[in-house]
């Protein structure tokens, strides 16, 4: 029972049923005794709500009073999940609840499962903001996340009776949703195209008018802190026409022309780009579309902060003091011109003066060293989408920075001047958005220290020579452990407070406590606990197969598990491949070897951009794989397969703590960091992985014995790839194991003759994520691991220590996020008076 300032709410039980009866009457117009469990859903929501918006309320009053120092965390994704569970949980109402739903008639875990999942992003990217927003309200910071209301989410995956990917709209708002309010009253116009004049007067102002003027409107999403009462905000901002309809096309009977401004308006937020890492597959419409997303969401967002800043009655000399803006990759670099335009045209400062607070107030994250993945716009596309942005930029490249800066440190070194020049030469030119979002920002960072240390000789080193090594940092990923331990894996969460004497209070907010488990690796008792506990969330994951896809799913066996984005660097083709391999060498076995081996069932889940043809034929061979060895009798009770459609956040919540090994097996340097491989290792699942991203820091954490390793290195792939363009070796001799794979896809052993032949050839022509120079080292790992496997006891002992040993402490975005809030935006904690 906790007092508020406005209002005191007896939390118990009764008053749960109370406010959840008065929500199903009252909001919902329905009846208590006729409410199936979606209304259920809705009530409780609701009522949850009412308890959210007190701490919010709260939070942002004393926000307003204390200002201080805040940081604003920009992202075109955040991959929220379900909401319920998380507010419960954080509120520590979960108990509550479900006596007083059970009470009415309901289960709680039923009444869970009917809130569909906020897909606002594609994978790592999104899914790392809303670890973060979780962290910052838990530690009490003053952080804000800004993004975009999208109306549909990311696409729901079909897989078609051939085994292809189909993709269907997700109309997450189709129910009314809870968990936003909308702020009708919180508006900001924002123009596009028109044309930007310069004046003549020498001050560097210009005046842009004219074009399309589109309104933003704010929904607001409360995020609760774990255990305080810090409640945060993320607002997502919904486009919409400025001016209704086109009365005069109306009037005269033009019913189509009357709503064409107002439709494309409402165009800009209406659907998420569902690509991921690839930019290649946009047409010039998309394109297009995609860049408004991107200047509207930045533009609305600095308005409003814009606001804030001014309600205080500083100088916006004094906005690096008050305001950190975090870039999430290159998507919202429109605001270093877009704040450059509003200081000087707007509020007329200098160029200096304005520069000087641009490049105090932006901090950058690098998430990819992809060549397809770094933005390029067309300049002629943003010279007409964003006149004034195009002058800005060019007046960047010109005054400050190549001609004055670059010139006097590196005299008559042209090369350098365009290898580093925001414009890149070519039909079209092509603005760079990584090197306007280098050199806008007060710092820079990778995602984990290998990545890092690749952003600052690779795609940023000039700039590392030119502007000094300590802009550009590291840090390392986290995942929030209220999520991916407390929420996912329930038991395993009860059994470690059990253990370790504490509530899970205290070690959900330190994580470093878990290493208080190690000594009980020892200890006979905990060890059948863990392993039971590890068994009955493989059953809780069967379960799920059995009624979502009718298939029977062999719990006894090792649960192997590859579950991310389809993509050719993730390699799910080398997963596939070993798979194949597996069922061909059980093949050739007698009855009594195939008894000796180690039973393995393989999951697989991940999407694949709608226009990504190879990704897509991946999943049409893993699928179709599936089904010729599910049903081979001599082979099944050893390697089955299964490829589960559409995964979310809320699928990763159940294969994740039933996995006993898992898979992160890009090749080495393309993988930023991945984040699943946390999770995993928090739930007690091991590795199986390439030395790279935060693969290597895990290891260094859980020790190597406790991770398997296999793959060439970093600094061999560059070579490796040179030898296949320019000496290419016939895959049979470079590696005739996988040879002997790609001939019996290629014979048409799972069907489907031919159509394998270009996914094949990737491998057998350039091999660019060189699995051939892989395959063997692979195979012998996964040998390795059906060793570890049939010691069961040594398993568990291992299994334990990834989650204790591993100091997975290190890898909770709490870690992180002090890290950002310290080492880059200088932000404090700030409690709210009557935290819990
Ligand atoms: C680009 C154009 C159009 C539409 C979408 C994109 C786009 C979307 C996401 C481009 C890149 C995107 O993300 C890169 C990304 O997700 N990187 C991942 O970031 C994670 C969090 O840091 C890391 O863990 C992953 O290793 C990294 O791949």
């Amino acid at each position: 029972v906790w007092k508020s300032g406005m209002r005191s709410l007896d939390n118990n039980v009764n008053s749960i049923t109370k406010s959840f009866v008065n929500h199903v009457q009252t909001s919902l117009a329905r009846q208590p005794y006729n409410l199936d469990d979606l209304g259920a859903y809705q009530a409780a929501a609701l009522s949850v709500r009412d308890n959210l918006l007190v701490n919010w309320n709260e939070t942002q009053l004393q926000y307003t009073r204390k200002a201080p120092k805040r940081a604003y965390y920009l992202s075109l994704e955040f991959l929220m999940g379900r909401t319920l569970d998380n507010a419960l949980l954080n509120l520590g109402l979960k108990d509550e609840y479900k006596t007083s739903v059970k009470s009415l008639g309901f289960s709680i875990e039923d009444i869970l499962d009917k809130e569909r999942d906020a897909a606002l992003g594609n994978g790592g990217l999104g899914r790392l903001a809303a670890c973060y927003l979780d962290s910052s309200a838990s530690q009490e910071l003053p952080v804000w996340g800004y993004g975009l209301r999208y109306k549909y989410g990311i696409f729901q995956q079909l897989i078609s009776p051939e085994g292809n990917q189909l993709e269907a709209p997700d109309p997450w708002l189709e129910h009314q949703n809870p968990w936003e309010l909308p702020r009708l009253d919180v508006t900001y116009g924002v123009r596009f195209y028109g044309h930007a004049d310069r004046l003549d007067d020498g001050s560097g102002r210009a005046i842009w008018a004219g074009g399309q003027e589109v309104l933003a409107v704010a929904y607001d999403v409360m995020i609760p802190g774990y255990g305080t009462k810090t409640t945060n905000n993320l607002r997502l901002w919904e486009s919409k026409s400025k001016r209704g309809f086109d009365l005069n096309s109306f009037n005269a009977g033009n019913y189509e022309k009357a709503v064409e401004s107002s439709n494309s308006a409402s165009a800009i937020t209406s659907v998420l780009y569902p690509n991921d890492h690839t930019l290649v597959t946009l047409n010039m419409f998309g394109k297009e579309l995609r860049l408004k997303q991107q200047y509207f969401w930045t533009a609305a967002s600095l308005a409003d902060i814009l606001r804030r800043f001014k309600n205080m009655g500083k100088p916006l000399t004094e906005l690096p003091d008050f305001v950190a803006i975090q870039l999430n990759d290159t998507h919202p670099t429109l605001a270093i011109p877009e704040l450059m335009r509003i200081l000087i045209d707007e509020e007329d400062l200098t160029w200096n003066a304005a520069w000087k607070i641009v490049t105090n107030t932006f901090f950058y994250t690098n998430h990819t060293v992809l060549p397809e993945a770094l933005e390029k716009w067309a300049v002629p596309l943003v010279e007409h989408v964003l006149p004034r942005h195009m002058q800005i930029i060019y007046d960047i490249v010109i005054l400050i920075y190549l001609f004055l800066a670059v010139e006097k440190k590196f005299p008559g070194d042209r090369d350098r001047l365009a290898r580093m020049s925001l414009i890149e030469e070519g039909q079209p030119k092509q603005v760079r958005m990584a090197h306007l979002a280098c050199i806008g920002s007060r710092k820079v960072n990778g995602v984990a220290e290998l990545h890092s240390d690749l952003v600052r000789t690779t795609i940023l080193k000039d700039f590392v020579e030119f502007e000094g090594f300590s802009k550009f940092g590291n840090v390392t990923n986290g995942i929030t452990p209220r999520r991916w331990l407390d929420q996912c894996n329930p038991e395993l969460s009860a059994l470690i407070s059990k253990t370790l004497k504490l509530q899970k209070g205290i070690w959900l907010k330190d994580l470093y406590k878990l290493e208080g488990l190690l000594k009980f690796t020892e200890n006979k008792t905990f060890r059948r606990e863990w392993a039971a506990i590890k068994q009955r969330n493989k059953e809780r994951l069967a379960h799920h197969v059995l009624t979502t896809l009718g298939l029977t799913v062999n719990t006894n066996a090792m649960f192997d598990v590859q579950i991310k984005r389809l993509h050719e660097y993730k390699r799910q083709t080398l997963n596939i491949l070993g798979v194949i391999h597996r069922y061909l060498t059980l093949k050739k076995m007698t009855p009594a070897e195939r008894k000796k081996v180690n039973s393995r069932v393989v999951f697989f889940a991940g999407k694949a951009a709608p226009a990504y043809y190879i990704a897509k034929l991946t999943i049409r061979l893993i699928v179709n794989v599936a089904r010729i060895i599910n049903d081979d009798p001599e082979t099944k009770d050893y390697l089955t397969l299964y490829f589960l459609p559409d995964y979310s956040v809320s699928l990763a919540e159940i294969l994740i703590p039933a996995s006993d090994i898992s898979q992160h097996i890009s090749t080495a340097g393309t993988e930023a960091s991945g984040t699943s491989n946390m999770k995993f290792c928090l739930n007690g699942g091991l590795l199986l992985g390439t030395v790279d991203g935060a693969n290597i820091e895990i290891a260094e954490e859980v020790g190597e014995s406790n991770v398997f390793f296999f793959g060439h290195l970093t600094p061999a792939v560059e070579d490796l790839r040179y030898q296949h363009l320019y000496h290419p070796i016939p895959i049979e001799e470079n590696c005739p194991a996988l040879a002997h794979v790609l001939n019996q896809v290629s014979a048409g052993l799972f069907g489907d003759g031919g159509v394998y032949e270009p996914l094949l050839n990737t491998i057998r022509q350039g091999d660019y994520y060189l699995l051939s120079d892989d395959f063997d080292s692979y195979i012998e790992a996964l040998a390795m691991v059906d060793d570890a496997y049939r010691d069961r006891d040594e398993w568990i002992k291992k299994s334990i220590r990834t989650t204790a040993k591993a100091c997975m402490g290190k890898f909770s975005s709490d870690r992180a996020i002090n890290e950002y809030a310290e080492s880059y935006w200088n932000i404090e904690a700030t409690p709210i008076n009557g935290n819990k």
